[in-house]
């Protein structure tokens, strides 16, 4: 289980409380997450429900050029301190310092719900309700989760294993060979679909730590890539080294089963070779689930850990912070410390890329719940559905010219759009186009909508009429004046153009319609008097089509005595 960790004398500041299934997090003895919850009650559990909504992440040059990424819990135990010596207005984003600089209470996140704290277009209240960040710019309203997929284990273990030997050095602590048993990290992403605009994946353990991985070979030796083998490599023992042997001034751990017979400078042979691995195995016994200790250091590697094989093979080194470095193997800054790269108790991997117009998923930096359940989700540029398109227009008829205005309905993640408007190839990629129809006609119209899931297109055969004059039918009575005015349905067909749009007075005729010729027949049924708004309705005996169309567009027309 999971430990609480207790803290003295910080007061804006985030701990860990796992103790229950769900991750939950609560500064010790402070009022700032109850306050948000008070005000805002539907985001608990959200991904708002967490430190990153007010604080921000960071990096720190963790030797010359080499910085690392810490996300927004792990960013403020860095800069602030476990025992506060930071100025923890360096810790805040954009909405967390309104909301200190407002009184830091329940009235001050009221007072800044209208402020848009990060710029990026939307109020903070309209974000909180969207559940997006208020103090993040990258995420917006606009944005839908990325697609993603969760593993079980029970997935992770039907896919093809594999097993290699090797070397795991770290740069601080104790080096140690070991046996891995678990998933190319390569195969696991082809089994999400990753994307061909993949570059590379960013690996979250749910402390907060996370390391980024190129899917190529990289020039940066820190740097761990996750395609294709890494170099074999040599077994290196000595005496000296061996924890066993020498327990206080050792520095390797060689008590692995997978070591026994084996003697220095021998090849390690790893059928299929080595490989960028998602672990769950280690001397075929199952990875020790990661839990938080007292000094909020993850202890333990499971269910699953990202092990990146040496990209320059090395012998064991000893501790950079050992006082005797007077060994066979002296900490060498320039030997390949891989350890340092291996994420323990992996449980988010994020594709990048996100595909535009995606935003992340609802479990950014909380992560318990999938080390308790033995899951790990992959999410980003994978593949996902294609979206379904559609489309809306108005008005649909009218007299030339005839502007109509087209709004995309489309389903799923669409980036861009391709109208086909049926009039001399004219298209558009805007969303929401509009287009003016000069020429009378039936127009057939397409949109194609694509995403990073592929594309759709919807077509709506003759969709627009557009003529150059309507006709009116009235029994009795001039039509209000409009023309031409036929005092029968019947005899305005037989007048009409090859297209015709006929609005006919509510009321009753008793006629049996009959259209036996090529022309494109609309009907809008039931005006009122003055021909504005359908009222009612027209009531025909019957309608016979032998030829051309019959559309009804507007109101209501009744067929039957
Ligand atoms: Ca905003
Ligand atoms: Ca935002
Ligand atoms: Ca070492």
């Amino acid at each position: 289980m999971k430990k609480l960790l207790t803290i003295t004398g910080s007061v804006f500041m985030v701990i860990l409380m796992v103790s229950v299934v769900l991750s939950a997090y609560h500064h010790e003895g402070e009022v700032d997450s109850p306050n948000f919850l008070a005000q805002y009650p539907l985001i608990a559990g959200s991904k708002l429900d967490h430190c990153a909504t007010c604080h921000t992440g960071g990096e720190y040059e963790k030797k010359p050029g080499k910085w690392v990424s810490l996300g927004s819990c792990q960013w403020c135990h860095y800069s602030y301190g476990y025992d506060g010596s930071g100025n923890i207005v360096d810790t805040l984003n954009s909405y967390g310092k309104d909301y200190w600089l407002n009184g830091r209470d329940q009235a001050a996140l009221a007072a800044i719900g209208g402020l848009d704290s990060d710029g990026d277009g939307y109020t903070n209240a309209v974000e909180i309700a969207a559940i997006r960040y208020p103090g993040n710019a990258d995420d917006d309203p606009s944005k839908v989760p990325a697609p993603s997929r969760v593993y079980t284990k029970a997935q992770l273990e039907a896919m093809a294993q594999h097993t290699q030997f090797m070397l795991m050095n770290t740069s601080r602590s104790g080096d140690f060979y070991a046996q891995y048993t678990g998933v190319p990290v390569e195969d696991l992403l082809q089994d999400a679909g990753i994307l061909a605009s993949a570059t590379g994946i960013t690996v979250f353990a749910p402390d907060g730590w996370s390391n980024f991985h190129p899917l190529e070979l990289d020039s940066d030796p820190e740097l761990y890539h996750v395609e294709g083998v890494y170099p074999e490599a040599l077994y290196y023992y000595d005496t000296q080294a061996d924890t066993a042997l020498n327990p206080f001034s050792g520095w390797c751990d060689y008590s692995a089963p997978s070591c026994a017979g084996r003697s220095h400078q021998d090849l390690i042979v790893n059928p299929g070779g080595l490989k960028m691995l998602l672990a769950f195995k280690r001397e075929g016994i199952d990875l020790d689930p990661g839990v938080l200790a007292e000094d909020n250091k993850l202890v333990g590697e499971g269910p699953y850990r990202l092990v990146p094989p040496q990209k320059v093979p090395s012998p064991p080194d000893q501790a950079s912070n050992a006082d005797d470095q007077d060994v066979i193997w002296p900490y060498d800054f320039n030997w390949d410390h891989s350890a340092g790269a291996a994420s323990r108790s992996a449980t988010i991997i994020r594709v990048e890329p996100l595909p535009e117009g995606t935003t992340d998923i609802d479990i950014l930096e909380a992560g318990w719940t999938y080390v308790d359940e033995e899951k790990i989700v992959i999410y980003g540029a994978i593949a996902m559905d294609a979206p379904v398109a559609d489309f809306t227009a108005t008005p649909t008829a009218g007299i030339v010219p005839l502007s109509v205005h087209f709004t995309a309905q489309s389903t799923g993640i669409v980036t861009s759009w391709e109208w086909a408007f049926g009039d001399d190839n004219e298209t558009s990629t805007e969303q929401n186009p509009s287009h003016t129809y000069y020429s009378p006609g039936f127009y057939t119209v397409s949109v194609t909508a694509t995403g990073p899931g592929g594309s759709d297109t919807e077509t709506k055969a003759h969709l627009i009429a557009a003529v150059s004059e309507y006709s009116y039918v009235q029994p009795e009575g001039n039509c209000n004046e409009h023309t031409p005015c036929y005092s029968s349905i019947q005899a305005g067909i037989s007048a009409a153009d090859a297209i015709a749009i006929f609005k006919i007075a509510e009321g009753a005729y008793p006629e049996d319609i009959v259209v036996n010729a090529d022309k494109q027949i609309i009907f809008e049924s039931g005006f009122d008097s003055t021909f504005t708004t359908p009222s009612g309705e027209s009531k025909v005996n019957s309608v016979t089509v032998s030829e051309g169309t019959v559309t009804l567009k507007k109101g209501l027309l009744v067929i039957g005595k």
